[in-house]
């Protein structure tokens, strides 16, 4: 199957699963804002889940589990990653498919089937695993520990482990297509940042998911084969369960040593996309690309030695603490020169406010806010008060909840036209903004204000407790917020899904774009381009180039048309566009003098 039907397919899928995911968040949002009352339509919907018309706390539990897992593996790793991975590998890098199209077609169809599995926990009698989405033991691990520890368990085990083969897939011919199938002339550094962004977080992938596979192996041993891998010196009631010698902080070690580098999976190509989105909206060459580079590589090595920030508070010892928190905090080296760079690229551009731009801004905007938290969180002896509160959801929502559907939603918008011919229609497109960026803030912001009052996550109902009865008016706040921001998608998906049938049809570069998939024509070809792929001579962003009319030249144009234009820099390490400024200044002596 060709890559760009590929692409859309994680798309369409990613959708779905982002619209079920958010709908469970709105499920458990009208819970905690309205703890004491009854709502018959809830049981007309849930079924048992809901008698009398009120969530049960273990359902609850469950409902926050799927939302987390369903967010961040299937929509903003698969759905996010896979669209563009696979549509924009290709086609910036001038190939006619990925590296194995075979391949590419298996890794969906295990996502698809991860996403079938672990939606149909909730038909099953004992519901959905509830442990979180990090599934500690002994939740996880001893089956009658709730409804959810048995099958429901065993379902997102299966489920985990499809999806972790089905990325596995998809970033080993991420890779090798980018190593190995780049066009002429297209050398590293002459590939746009999405490209980067792509490839380092394939690499992330490669090298983090097997480790949960592993530690999910034991998982299955304790659950099934009396092993106690996770396990110690558990009572049950007046039970005392027969494990010896395991411990819970293993799987934590496990798990986080994915966990944190899946964090950057799930942002990392979101940045990359509003590099591209930036630049080319701001009409200006991407500011600092050899930064943005070496700041993408530096995050990719510092996310596999922070881990253990999210461990400060098992009792580690103050030492390994302490190396923990200086990695984490140089983390934000990198990120800074990210910010700063959009910034930078931003300032005097001739900015042309699309949406896909708009939402590429709301990026940035989140990542500073939802970021700067992340001190606070990184420094152990403050993770030790916020630790499990609000503090965490509002941080994590912000900087890549938000962050990363923003930057997601950037790309659907840019790249709409190359992925179905058509344009969306921009005015539903600005109403969709802006009524998701404000709402956005208005769920996330006011979390901050609980979790520093140690109001803490995953509990059913606040009033049971005196100290947080006051934040009772916020969390209904917080719930109506959020209720606007799943109306505000509704522009969106009408949008979507209207344009791909009825949208104005799309002209070959609707953004006046240097990179290489817009000089692909409209239509859908297998193979990309009907004649050759074009060469490459340029980097991807020249834009408003002193001395040249057009404000963009797109990478396939040779440096011999742009001669009033040219840079010394241009022809670093291109041995072809050397020589033809060398011939063309042979040719032009006059012209050699007066330069
Ligand atoms: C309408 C948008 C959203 C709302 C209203 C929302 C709200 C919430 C709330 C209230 C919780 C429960 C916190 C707790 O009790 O621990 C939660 C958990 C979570 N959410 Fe969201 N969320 C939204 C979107 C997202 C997105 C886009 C992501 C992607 C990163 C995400 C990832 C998570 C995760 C990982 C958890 C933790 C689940 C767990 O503890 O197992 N959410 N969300
Ligand atoms: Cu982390």
């Amino acid at each position: 199957m060709d890559h760009k039907m590929i692409a859309k397919q994680f798309l369409i899928t990613g959708i779905i699963m982002a619209v079920i995911a958010m709908g469970l968040s709105i499920l458990f949002r009208i819970q905690l804002a309205w703890p004491d009352q009854n709502f018959p339509f809830l049981e007309t919907f849930l079924g048992k889940w809901a008698e009398g018309g009120r969530i049960k706390s273990d359902f609850y539990l469950a409902l926050v589990t799927i939302h987390g897992t369903i967010m961040v593996f299937f929509v903003l790793t698969a759905g996010l990653s896979g669209t563009f991975s696979n549509l924009l590998i290709p086609l910036q890098l001038g190939a006619r498919d990925m590296a194995s199209p075979f391949l590419n077609m298996l890794s969906y169809w295990f996502f698809f089937m991860a996403c079938v599995i672990m939606m149909s926990s909730f038909f099953i009698q004992t519901g959905p695993a509830s442990g979180g989405w990090t599934v500690y033991p002994p939740l996880s691990v001893v089956a009658k520990a709730m409804p959810g520890s048995g099958l429901g368990m065993t379902l997102w085990l299966i489920s985990m482990v499809l999806f972790v083969a089905s990325s596995l897939m998809g970033g080993i011919n991420y890779v090798s297509t980018i190593l190995n199938m780049r066009t002429k002339g297209m050398d590293l550094w002459k590939m746009p940042l999405t490209i980067w962004a792509f490839f380092l977080t394939a690499i992330l992938g490669i090298l983090s998911f097997p480790v949960l596979v592993a530690g999910v192996v034991l998982m299955v041993f304790d659950r099934s084969f009396g092993t106690s891998f996770y396990l110690s010196d558990i009572v049950m009631g007046t039970d005392i369960l027969p494990n010896e010698g395991g411990s819970p902080i293993l799987w934590q070690h496990l798990f986080w040593f994915l966990g944190h580098p899946e964090v950057y999976i799930v942002i990392m190509p979101a940045l990359g996309i509003s590099s591209e989105v930036i630049s080319v909206n701001s009409r200006k060459p991407i500011f600092g690309y050899h930064a943005m580079v070496y700041s993408l590589i530096g995050i990719t090595v510092l996310s596999f030695i922070v881990w253990g920030h999210h461990m400060f508070v098992t009792g580690m010892n103050p030492l390994l603490g302490g190396v923990f928190m200086i990695t984490t905090l140089i983390i934000a080296v990198p990120s800074a020169v990210k910010t700063f760079n959009y910034l930078a690229t931003l300032w005097r551009g001739n900015i042309r406010f699309t949406p896909a731009m708009l939402f590429a801004i709301g990026l940035v905007s989140f990542f500073i806010s939802g970021g700067l938290t992340g001190i606070f969180l990184g420094n152990a002896s403050l993770d030790i008060n916020l630790h499990d509160t609000y503090f965490v959801v509002a941080h994590f929502h912000l900087v890549m909840g938000s962050a990363a559907i923003f930057g997601m939603l950037a790309g659907v918008y840019h790249w709409f036209p190359k992925m179905f011919g058509k344009m969306m229609n921009a005015k539903l497109g600005y109403l969709h903004f802006w009524l998701t960026f404000i709402a956005a803030y208005l769920v996330f912001f006011p979390l901050h204000f609980l979790g520093l009052d140690g109001v803490p996550r995953r509990y059913y109902a606040f009033t049971e407790f005196e100290f947080m009865k006051k934040w009772l008016t916020v969390n209904v706040f917080v719930t109506w917020a959020a209720i606007m921001a799943a109306l505000a998608q509704v522009a969106f998906l009408f949008n979507f899904f209207y344009s791909i049938f009825k949208g104005k049809v799309s002209p070959q570069n609707p953004w006046e774009s240097n990179t290489l998939e817009w000089t692909a024509p409209v239509e859908h070809l297998h193979g990309n381009w009907p004649g050759e792929i074009p060469t490459v001579y340029r980097w991807p962003y020249d834009y408003s180039k002193p001395g040249h009319d057009a404000d963009f030249i797109p990478q396939t144009v040779p440096f011999s048309q742009t001669m009033s234009s040219n840079l010394p820099h241009d022809f670093e390490g291109n041995a072809e566009a050397e020589k033809i400024q060398q011939d063309w200044e042979l040719a032009n002596p006059v012209a050699e003098n007066k330069g």
